[in-house]
């Protein structure tokens, strides 16, 4: 792959709990991280994220009397996927899949901290108005171009790359490096809005 200073590879939530045996495991979750090693080689800026939820956060269903994993409730900033309790502050669950090799990331960007509030994007929390800073340390880098891989397509990668393109960036999902939940048709649904608003998927 070839690219230059200007490109950005952005590694979304290669963690335990993401991966098989974890508690909201995608399918094949763990198969992204060779190829993930492989691609990092060829970037100067690597950004990771990490899903990173204090006990009890408001995306997981054990918050939400009577309701179950995967149901959907409205909360002040929209719909919003309740989840089993994952990536959990510190936890296991959490850490980074201990064969992906994290040493050439510059930063990492921790997201969903906030207990009444989820964060998908490594730019905006569901709100899609509180900020990671992600842009601007991708601005100040000089960057133009970032890739995204990582998990889940259908959520955090989705709307990371979404976002990517509304800050001007142009953005290329790499599939090859993603795996997704896929709740009735999603991972279709999300390359298809993906490719709407402008994402290149390859
Ligand atoms: C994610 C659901 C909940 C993801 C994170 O990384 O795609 N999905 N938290
Ligand atoms: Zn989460």
């Amino acid at each position: 792959m070839k690219t230059t200073a200007s490109d950005a590879l952005i590694v979304i939530d290669v963690q335990n709990d993401f991966c098989p045996g974890g508690a909201l495991a995608v399918n094949e979750g763990d198969a992204v991280v060779p190829y993930i090693n492989d691609i990092s080689a060829h970037f100067d800026t690597v950004v990771l994220t990490q899903d990173w939820h204090p006990a009890g956060h408001s995306s997981f269903a054990s918050s939400h009397h009577g309701l179950d994993p995967f149901a959907s409730i409205d909360m002040d900033y929209g719909p919003q996927t309740l989840w089993p309790d994952h990536c959990i502050q510190a936890s296991t669950g959490a850490e980074f899949h201990r064969d992906l090799n994290t040493t050439g990331a510059q930063l990492v960007i921790r997201k969903g901290f906030r207990a009444s509030i989820d964060s998908y994007s490594a730019f905006f929390e569901n709100d899609h108005t509180t900020s990671t800073g992600l842009t601007g340390y991708l601005r100040e880098r000089g960057i133009q171009r970032v890739f995204c891989v990582g998990l889940a397509t259908d959520y955090c990668v989705r709307f990371s790359a979404e976002d990517a393109v509304a800050q001007g960036f142009d953005t290329t999902v790499l599939l090859d490096g993603c795996r997704g939940i896929d709740l009735d048709g999603s991972v279709d649904a999300a390359i298809t809005s993906m490719r709407g608003t402008g994402v290149i998927i390859s």
